[in-house]
Order: C-alpha cells, then sequence, then structure tokens
C-alpha cells in the first residue's frame, strides 16, 4: 500500500506496513503484529517521544556496554523488520555479537533473520546450530551459543518475554532491555530497563556509546550510579504527570456555525 507523506500519522503506517511486508516474508510471526500494537499503544501515552527518563536509562545502558568484556544484542523478529540496521551499527561500535534469538523458533526463520543481520553490516551473527542452553527456561528462547547470549556477561534484549530476562538475570547477567510497556515483566525484571520505542532508542543508545567509549570515568561513574527502581519510578511519574495533563487540558469551544445568533 502506499501511504501518503501528507498522512499525519506517516511514520507509524509505514513502520505497520514494513511489519506486515515482513510477516508475509516469514520474518514476523503474527503475534510479532500483536506486540506492535501493544507497543503503539503505550507510545501513544508517552507523546510518540523519548521521554527524559528513557534517556537516563540509554546513557546507562551505554555505559554498561562499553564496559562489557562480551556485550552480544539479541534480534527477533520484530527487530529484525523494523531495526536491523541499527542494531548492526551499534553492533560494529561494540565489536559487538548479534544473536538471532526466537520465541517463535523454526531453522527458517532463524536463517532468514541471521542473513537479514548479515546483511545489515552485523560483524557476527550467530543463531544457527545452537549450543548452549539457557537454564530454567521451557520455551525455545532457551536455544543459544556459548559465544553469544549464553556467555555473555551484558545482554541487550530488545522486545523481549519476561521469561528470559528472568532467566538471564538469574544467571548473573546485566540484561538491558527495550519495551514500549513499563508494567511488563521484563521492564520489571530487566538490570536496564529502557522504556522507548526501539528505533528511537538505538540510535541514542549508540550516540552515547560513542560518548562514553572516550571517558572510562564517566562510565564508570553511571555504572555506580544508575538506579533501576528510581528510574522506573520517574517512568510512572511520568505517565501519571501526562495523563493528568491530558485530564486537565481545557476542551477547544466549537466553532459557531452558519448566522450568529442575537442575545434577547
Ligand atoms: O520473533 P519472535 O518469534 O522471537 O517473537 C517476537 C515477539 C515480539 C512476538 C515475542 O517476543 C513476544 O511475544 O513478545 P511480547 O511478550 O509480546 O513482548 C513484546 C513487548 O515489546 C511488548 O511489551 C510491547 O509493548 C513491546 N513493543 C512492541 N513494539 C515495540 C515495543 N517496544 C519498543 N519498540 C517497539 N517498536
Amino acid at each position: 500500500m502506499r501511504i501518503p507523506k501528507s498522512h499525519p500519522r506517516y511514520e507509524s503506517l509505514v513502520r505497520r506496513e514494513t511489519l506486515v511486508r515482513a510477516w508475509k516474508q516469514g520474518i514476523v510471526v503474527p503475534e510479532g503484529l500483536i506486540a506492535h500494537g501493544r507497543g503503539e499503544a503505550f507510545d501513544y501515552l508517552f507523546g510518540e517521544e523519548t521521554t527524559a527518563p528513557a534517556l537516563v536509562a540509554e546513557k546507562a545502558a551505554a555505559a554498561f556496554l562499553v564496559q562489557a568484556k562480551r556485550p552480544v544484542l539479541s534480534v527477533n523478529g520484530n527487530v529484525a523488520a523494523l531495526a536491523s540496521s541499527e542494531i548492526a551499527g551499534l553492533a560494529r561500535r561494540l565489536s559487538a555479537v548479534v544473536e538471532v534469538n526466537l520465541f517463535h523458533r523454526s531453522e527458517t526463520r532463524v536463517r532468514r533473520i541471521v542473513r537479514i543481520m548479515r546483511d545489515a553490516g552485523a560483524p557476527t551473527v550467530l543463531g544457527l546450530r545452537p549450543n548452549a542452553t539457557i537454564p530454567h527456561l521451557e520455551s525455545k528462547r532457551a536455544f543459544s551459543h556459548r559465544r553469544g547470549v549464553y556467555g555473555a556477561d551484558v545482554v541487550l534484549v530488545p522486545l523481549e518475554d519476561g521469561d528470559r530476562t528472568e532467566a538471564l538475570v538469574h544467571m548473573g547477567k546485566t540484561v538491558i532491555s527495550i519495551d514500549l510497556n513499563p508494567l511488563s515483566r521484563t521492564s520489571r525484571m530487566a538490570s536496564v530497563p529502557i522504556v522507548d520505542e526501539v528505533r528511537r532508542a538505538l540510535p541514542t543508545v549508540e550516540k552515547f556509546v560513542q560518548e562514553l567509549q572516550g571517558d572510562p570515568e564517566e562510565t564508570t561513574r553511571i555504572c555506580a550510579e544508575y538506579d533501576r527502581r528510581g528510574n522506573l519510578a520517574a517512568v510512572y511519574s511520568f505517565l501519571e504527570w501526562r495523563l493528568g495533563v491530558l485530564t486537565r487540558r481545557p476542551r477547544a469551544k466549537p466553532r459557531a456555525r452558519g448566522k450568529r445568533r442575537t442575545r434577547r
């Protein structure tokens, strides 16, 4: 479908079309379209902008990624469809491994997504022939790689499910999530929950990585001072404030139509 550029929701409609195309190509699963709708609903509440608390989390995420010895970026169908070049850019900057890790796993889908990530320029992309299993995880997300998520010290998990986030945290990893739903188990379990849209969050994290790579003192300070509870509380306060603003906004007066009524 051709979307006119003048449409007030052009960006959002293009993103939907991208996902539908990726679904037709067998990259995104139907459940991924549902997940996207949930994300969009939360993004409306945030005003479709990166909030101040999200920016703080994005800087903290960058600091943990810069300090990491074995950083790994996890990619699923939605992320490959929406943000392959952003993930590849971040992977290059960090010399990080990308692992394709799917909830609705099939070898065909993994192969397709590995190819997308390689074409986008990610230096090392794992996913096929997993050689490790994440403990206490019953879904197919458990299939992993020793050089990938399984062996990582810091893992970035955009659009994740709560089970794996919890399992990775229990393995002692620093888990950075990107999820527009601040109430999801992922956001509540992650070591650094970023509550922002994936395509807005990733370039911002990369920009902070670039800054912090030249500033080890500041990187150490941010990692030491980051307060995940305080940051999530700030996200909830932001939502409260925004809903309050929307409730109090005065209604526009209806325009008078036709003849003006004369007062008697
Ligand atoms: O490709 P697969 O097989 O690994 O499956 C991928 C999905 C996304 C279907 C799977 O991981 C899943 O079911 O995820 P959930 O549990 O629905 O969680 C996805 C979360 O991502 C939800 O909380 C959404 O609010 C959030 N989300 C959706 N779109 C975006 C988003 N967060 C940030 N940016 C988005 N564009």
